[in-house]
């Protein structure tokens, strides 16, 4: 055991919720560097114009987070992220998939509407084992910035670096200059770089690291063209981390969500990005030749004291010195989105935490996987209040179907990761469409799932 988790420990121990506030260790400061930014394409290796054929292997590979810093990490491919999938709506989309990672895996398709047999959850699917092989196939039905990870042991497994992301396109997308995915991580390493041990300490707030990524490496540069309108499609990727974006003097544009665009664009100073989540945003490069930004993540209070951090930089934005492009205009309307009717089953989801040296979580008093299936038929729209009774904020997520928010807001906007904050009630609704089986929704800071807080729902055909 280091000296920083016993010393953490010991701090707890004494001072009990004041020490919780320990366990969030402050951002390593590391300098711009020049480099790959972007996240690498997938190969399509069918023909075919409506199936994308992905071959994917999950391995162990070394990863150079920053110039002359190496460290060995759990990838798709060896990159980190892993390769970014391309398909259009309507497409088939196959991943013959090889476990070359030394303890069993599965890929989860993170807000993508699969049949329950690729979901690749332990209800559905039995871990792939190391050496094994599996082939994910389906269509995909909607247009949006998705992601994929595993979903077993997924605080150890996504911490790792097992992620990348499945972008979607449809009809009416809007014109910009780029259009590019932004994954981002935060790790928590040691002296030598090496990714630290899991501490069962960590658990109650979530691991929070020390090392912030974008695409796979510390404080990177997103080139940029002068003037132009570049679309940032944001994953957060990180175990526990809450991203609250920012980038100084600037206004950003929020275009899109978890499931694709949203009715109509809206201009905001910040945008808070909790674990699982993706936001799609627009922002208009100045006229200044060369000009460097930092895009930050501003302090943001989840709960047990972790709002006290500074602002910690994410990555740089920096200009061209070519001539400037004529900015296009970002369209007034940009989906249309029909509010789900009245509900036919309501339903009331309680979180809940009990803290000490081992937490657990639940949901309804239950702790996973000692839990009772729900019981609901395809078809039906379903209102759910989620109802957090602790004293930090959880994520909640859906799997299989896409939600729209009635309370705190009502926002047809399509989303399938909500965040709950401490002591407060979100409610949505969902249609149940399109497929039944068995799916799982819980809180995805993974620590916090991994330990109880996970259900699941039955939807009979
Ligand atoms: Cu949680």
């Amino acid at each position: 055991m280091r000296l920083w988790s016993l010393l953490a420990i010991a701090l707890t121990a004494c001072m009990g919720d004041m020490g919780m506030d320990m366990m969030i260790p402050d951002v390593i400061d590391v300098p711009a560097s020049a480099g790959r930014f972007d996240t690498v394409a997938a190969v399509d290796l069918d023909p075919a114009p409506t199936v994308v054929e992905v071959a994917l292997t999950a391995r162990v590979a070394d990863v150079e987070l920053a110039p002359g810093h190496v460290t060995s990490m759990w990838t798709y491919d060896g990159t980190l992220p892993g390769p970014r999938i391309e398909a259009n709506v309507g497409d088939t989309v196959k991943v013959r998939f090889t476990n070359s990672l030394p303890e069993p895996t599965t890929i989860h398709w993170h807000g993508v509407r699969v049949p329950a047999a690729m979901d690749g959850v332990e209800a559905t699917q039995a871990p792939i084992a190391p050496g094994a092989t599996f082939t994910y196939e389906f269509v995909v039905p909607d247009a949006g910035t998705f992601w994929f990870h595993p979903h077993v042991r997924s605080d150890v497994q996504v911490e790792r670096g097992l992620y990348g992301t499945l972008v979607v396109r449809g009809p009416g997308e809007p014109a910009t200059t780029s259009d590019r995915v932004v994954v981002l991580d935060d790790l928590l390493i040691d002296d030598a770089w090496s990714v630290a041990e899991p501490d069962a300490m960590q658990a109650m707030v979530g691991r929070q690291g020390n090392l912030i990524l974008a695409n796979g490496r510390a404080h990177p540069i997103a080139a940029v063209i002068r003037g132009g309108l570049h679309r940032y499609r944001f994953v957060n990727a990180a175990n526990a981390r809450y991203f609250r974006l920012a980038l100084p003097g600037h206004r950003l544009t929020v275009i899109g969500g978890d499931g694709g665009l949203v009715p109509a664009p809206r201009e905001v100073d910040d945008v808070l990005l909790v674990p699982g989540q993706r936001v799609d945003l627009v922002v208009t490069a100045t006229n200044v030749a060369g000009e460097t930004l930092e895009w930050q993540s501003l302090p943001y209070d989840r709960g047990h004291g972790t709002g006290a951090k500074p602002a910690a930089i994410v990555f740089q934005q920096q200009n061209d010195d070519a001539t400037p492009v004529t900015t296009p205009a970002v369209p007034s309307s940009l989906a249309t989105i029909a509010p789900l009717p009245a509900p036919r089953v309501q339903r009331e989801l309680r979180l809940a935490e009990s803290g000490g040296h081992s937490p657990t979580f639940s949901i309804n008093g239950e702790t996973f996987p000692a839990i009772t299936p729900l019981a609901a038929r395809l078809g039906d729209v379903e209102e759910w209040s989620i109802v957090n009774t602790t004293a930090m904020d959880h994520p909640f997520h859906l799997h299989g179907f896409r939600f729209q928010l009635v309370r705190p807001t009502a926002d047809v906007a399509w989303r399938d990761t909500i965040n709950v904050p401490a002591g407060q009630t979100v409610v949505f609704r969902t249609r149940l469409e399109d497929h039944g089986g068995r799916w799982m929704f819980h809180c995805h800071i993974l620590e916090h799932a991994e330990r109880g807080m996970m259900g699941e729902l039955e939807v009979a055909p």
